[in-house]
């Protein structure tokens, strides 16, 4: 068993450090085993802190040499710690030059200074910096960079750094260099450098006050055909938060690279974006229509960090929802627009709603997830060990609702004044969520200390609705109640400020004008009701007939909402609802009924019959022309199986896929004329061209062609056999092709080999080739060998790496995460697998190690038997020697 205790950080022990860092000279000489990086840091003395010497957080690299003020230092003044150094230094200034030694080509973490594909490339958030230099690698130091870099010019002949390039030039033994200078101060979590053979798409472009603006694109030479859309969507960006917000871009060049190595999605460095390929290159013949959208949306939020995060960024990592909360709600906002502006002004509300509900689906599934088990935390923890284990969906997406829930309860203007003041106040400097909600608070007057919980209370707030019909008086009465279940080091809670947006639909399906008892007039058709106790009560005046109540629109607040509607009531609002977000969960709550009842049957070894008046209610959505195709395709679509997994208790993978495979068959089978037809129907002509309406279609005909395959109609399975093999974009080869893998049929199997042939070289698409075989479903578990059998066998292919984030997520992570049903085998086998690849990768990049780790956190949530099989498999993991704290945080949670 291991010994050593991991360290946790507390958010209420920050202290401002004694010394900062003005400017910061940086000279790296590249080479692959042995970069030289010299450093000079003009220290300044905080006046307003205690004097105590300058602090240097250093790991992974050798230090050569340290002076001050132009002398070596001598070692009194140097005191060695665990992490790094404090340095003495007299007076109120000094200058402080370091000469480290790193090697790039042996760092398989991807963090600090790292190779890819022969080139170099950094990741310095959060704490990479400290890799790469001896350095106060805090965000609330913020410095003025000047960096120079060398290396060999024909191994690297674009070498890049943040702000604007002011040198270049040639250098003895065919190496070369670049100086470049960023004016803006910035936390050291910000800096970038790349040095490779790059070739890029540019754009010139005027800013709003008139300035010409240089934009980059930086791929391999063989990709340079899939940079336009990743172009388009940055000047798109670009135009947006100036519209949206006023905020133009302050640089004189802002670059995009795309790197093949990289642990998460993309990074914000100033000016300087760094990227994961996914999220920067599309062709159509080799990216989705998914893929198109989110790329747009990655490129959009990286660069909405610029102001979000850069030009005001965290005073400390507990911070971080501050801008990652904030930036992802302008993210959401941003491609909310872009869809609608796509959909024209009579599209829009729906294109905004099927934006709303790709959102609200992932919160659902892996936020609320994260809420109800060991690692749950508020958006502000007050807790860590590893940050880097805190870049979470609690921080990120319920972060952006909190945002949300302000910008409902201040109203746009109200909203934007306060963004207004925020920039006014803060410009240049590392703050505080509190330094955010006061300036919401002081631009609108609102008294906003309640809603402050919201960054220190964890767990999912469990909303109950009660409505009583007073049919004599034309009233009616609601009562919602609120409860916030216990969560690890927080057994109390108190209630939160919660807007709860409702409407009342009457008998004919229409909204009914809403006014509350004492109110002199109407007020709308949905209200935003303001539940801030534990429970609370509004009478409903004037009503002619009894309500259906639609509530939670839009889904005003990140919660669960309970209310007992009977199944008659849920396709009504499947039918009725004027809110297409409701309209769209009602049909979601129908759904898992269904779904978890035929599990339950399944578990009393009963007959599994999926009733006929839901395969009614679907069918009326799918044949509800008015209803655009993207809105459909999200409505008869079923929720997820890791969400339904999530909502059984005790979870019982094996009985919801076998419930699972009903739904589909049935809904295959029984509406197979719906699905020909709108297939039919559906189709999109003309050359590819990413657009909402376009893409709408084709998810819808891909999803036609699932259930069709699914329900063994032949016409489906050959229709999919066709589109497969004439398909002239990604998105509907791959949809065929899923259709047929997803269902274990042979035609599936062929087509994963044709794929491959076709598309071998193509690191990407490979990727989406190792998912869609690990997400597969055995159509006969007994006939068939384990899909574990064919994952471990993908580890040995010659086109899966370890070392690749994106083959691990892709090939693992899918089949963790992506296939319940196959990787949780009664037996055991998948969680002794599971053990062997997270302690595997630990040892190479324990960020990757830890995102896999997470994969089993939830087991409590498992049937016994699968409890006990988990339990042994972590407690394996948790004892092995030399584990990282990433994941010896996470184990050690899950096991607390
Ligand atoms: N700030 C980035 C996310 C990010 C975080 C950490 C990284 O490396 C450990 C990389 C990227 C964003 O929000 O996009
Ligand atoms: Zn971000």
């Amino acid at each position: 068993m291991r010994t050593d205790t991991p360290v946790t950080i507390h958010r209420g022990d920050y202290a401002p450090l004694p010394w900062t860092v003005e400017a910061v000279e940086l000279r790296i000489e590249l080479d692959p085993t042995a970069t030289r990086v010299s450093s000079t840091l003009t220290c300044v003395r905080n006046p307003n802190v205690e004097a105590g010497p300058l602090r240097l957080f250093g790991e992974s690299m050798e230090l050569v040499e340290l002076r001050i003020d132009g002398l070596v230092a001598s070692t009194t003044r140097i005191t060695h710690e665990h992490g790094g150094l404090l340095v003495q230094l007299d007076g109120d200034r000094a200058e402080v030059s370091i000469v480290t030694h790193v090697d790039p080509s042996s760092n398989t973490t991807l963090s600090g200074l790292y190779m890819s594909r022969g080139g170099y490339f950094t990741q310095c958030e959060a704490e990479g910096f400290r890799r790469i230099t001896y350095f106060p690698d805090r965000p609330d130091v913020m410095s003025r960079y000047r960096v120079t870099i060398t290396a060999d010019r024909e191994a690297c002949p674009v070498l890049l750094s943040n702000g604007n390039l002011i040198d270049s030039g040639e250098l003895d033994d065919g190496r070369h260099f670049a100086q470049w200078e960023d004016p803006f101060p910035k936390p050291s979590y910000l800096f970038a450098l790349v040095a490779a053979k790059l070739v890029c798409l540019e754009r010139k472009l005027e800013t709003m006050s008139g300035r010409e603006v240089l934009l980059q694109v930086w791929v391999e030479e063989g990709n340079l055909d899939r940079t336009e859309h990743a172009m388009d969507s940055l000047i798109r960006s670009l135009r947006w938060d100036e519209q949206a917000f006023g905020l133009e871009l302050d640089l004189d060049r802002f670059m995009i690279v795309a790197v093949s190595d990289f642990n998460m999605g993309a990074m914000e460095n100033k000016g300087l974006n760094i990227f994961n390929a996914k999220f920067v290159l599309a062709r159509p013949d080799t990216a989705t229509d998914v893929d198109y959208e989110r790329i747009e949306s990655v490129v959009a939020h990286e660069y909405f960090h610029n102001w979000t995060g850069n030009r005001v960024t965290c005073r400390d990592w507990f911070q971080l929802t501050l801008k990652e909360g904030l930036t992802v709600f302008r993210d959401q906002q941003f491609s909310a627009d872009m869809l609608a502006e796509a959909a024209g002004e009579e599209g829009a509300a729906s294109a905004r709603a099927v934006k709303r509900i790709d959102d609200v689906k992932v919160l659902r599934t892996s936020q609320f997830a994260e809420d109800a088990g060991p690692m749950a935390h508020p958006i502000r923890p007050e807790s860590y060990q590893e940050i880097n284990n805190f870049y979470t969906a609690t921080v990120y997406e319920k972060g952006a609702e909190v945002i949300r829930m302000l910008h409902t309860l201040l109203g746009h203007e109200g909203f934007r004044s306060g963004i207004d003041l925020y920039f006014s106040y803060h410009d240049g400097q590392a703050v505080t969520c509190d330094d955010f909600v006061d300036c919401m608070a002081e631009a609108t007057g609102r008294d906003l200390e309640q809603f402050m919980l919201w960054y220190s209370q964890a767990g999912t707030p469990i909303v109950r609705a009660n409505g009583k019909w007073l049919a004599g008086d034309g009233i009616y009465v609601l009562t919602l109640s609120q409860h916030l279940p216990p969560t690890p080091g927080q057994p109390e809670k108190a209630p939160q400020l919660i807007p709860v947006a409702v409407g009342l639909i009457d008998p004919d399906g229409m909204d009914m004008p809403l006014r509350f008892e004492g109110e002199s007039h109407v007020g709308g058709t949905t209200r935003v009701l303001e539940l801030g106790e534990t429970e609370q009560t509004w009478r409903f005046v004037d009503l002619p007939s009894a309500p259906v109540p639609s509530l939670l629109r839009g889904f005003s607040a990140p919660v669960r909402l309970e209310l007992d509607e009977d199944d008659e009531c849920l396709a009504f609002r499947m039918a009725n609802d004027s809110d297409p977000f409701n309209r769209w969960d009602a049909g979601q709550r129908y759904a898992e009924r269904v779904v978890l009842s035929l599990a339950e049957s399944h578990e009393h070894g009963k007959l599994l019959e999926v009733p006929a008046a839901f395969l009614n209610a679907v069918r009326s959505t799918l044949c509800d022309d008015s209803l655009d195709a993207a809105f459909r395709a999200q409505a008869c679509a079923l929720p997820g199986e890791t969400y339904l997994l999530e909502r059984m208790r005790p979870a019982d993978p094996t009985s919801l896929r076998v419930a699972m495979q009903a739904v589909f068959a049935a809904m295959g089978a029984g509406l197979a004329d719906v699905w020909l037809r709108t297939y039919h129907d559906m189709e999109v002509n003309g050359a590819y061209r990413y657009h909402p309406g376009d893409a709408g279609r084709r998810a819808l005909r891909n999803l036609a062609l699932r259930y069709l395959v699914a329900g063994g109609v032949s016409e489906g399975v050959s229709r999919a056999g066709t589109q497969f093999e004439y398909a002239s974009n990604m998105t509907e080869c791959f949809g065929a092709l899923a259709a047929l893998v997803m269902s274990g049929t042979n035609e599936g199997r062929d087509g994963l080999e044709v794929f491959y042939s076709r598309y071998r070289d193509d690191a990407l698409v490979m990727d989406k080739w190792f998912a869609l075989q690990v997400m597969a479903w055995r159509r006969d578990p007994s006939e068939e060998a384990p899909v574990l059998d064919r994952v471990a066998s993908l580890l040995g292919h010659d086109a899966f790496s370890m070392s690749n984030p994106n083959k691990v997520y892709a090939l693992l992570g899918s089949f963790f995460r992506g296939n319940p049903g196959e990787f949780h085998l009664p037996d055991g086998s998948g969680y002794a697998f599971w053990a062997d690849r997270v302690i595997e990768l630990d040892r190479a990049n324990p960020q990757v190690a830890s995102r896999m780790a997470r994969t089993l956190e939830n087991w409590r949530h498992f049937a016994p038997h699968l409890q006990d099989e988990i339990r042994s498999q972590l407690e394996r993991v948790a004892s092995t020697d030399g584990l990282s704290p990433d994941v010896s945080e996470i184990v050690g949670k899950a096991l607390a």
